[in-house]
């Protein structure tokens, strides 16, 4: 969910679902982005990177950056936050909650809770 703070008139609000499926196998590691964005100013991506090893999936670097601007295509990357690392054991999953904002400008109506479960099935 992400909320876009507006001057005038109501905030702009987005939800959005990705699916992301691919399989590994042992000793390989791969990096996925999804993107979100919102109210013509917000993108929000996660960054991971996870690897395979005799079954257990290690989240190995996790980050979601927050940008606002002028545009949803803006560089402007105005809060970040990491994930910790973490593994799953097979048939497990595990969901992270992630919450971000626009710290570099003190603008906390600017924010994003991000969703991700990485699920090892
Ligand atoms: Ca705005
Ligand atoms: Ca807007
Ligand atoms: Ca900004
Ligand atoms: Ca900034």
């Amino acid at each position: 969910m992400i909320n876009d703070y507006e001057n005038f008139g109501s905030d702009e609000r987005c939800n959005r679902d990705v699916n992301i499926n691919f399989t590994l196998t042992s000793g390989q590691t791969r990096s996925r982005v999804a993107t979100a964005r919102c109210g013509g100013e917000i993108r929000v991506e996660l960054h991971y990177t996870v690897r395979e090893e005799n079954g257990t999936v290690y989240l190995t670097k996790g980050r979601v950056d927050f940008f606002e601007g002028d545009s949803e295509n803006t560089n402007d990357l105005d809060g970040t936050k990491r994930l910790k690392a973490d593994n799953i054991t097979p048939g497990q999953s595990m969901t992270y909650s992630p919450f971000v904002y626009n710290r570099d400008e003190n603008e906390p109506r600017d924010w994003a809770r991000v969703e991700f479960t990485l699920n090892n099935g």
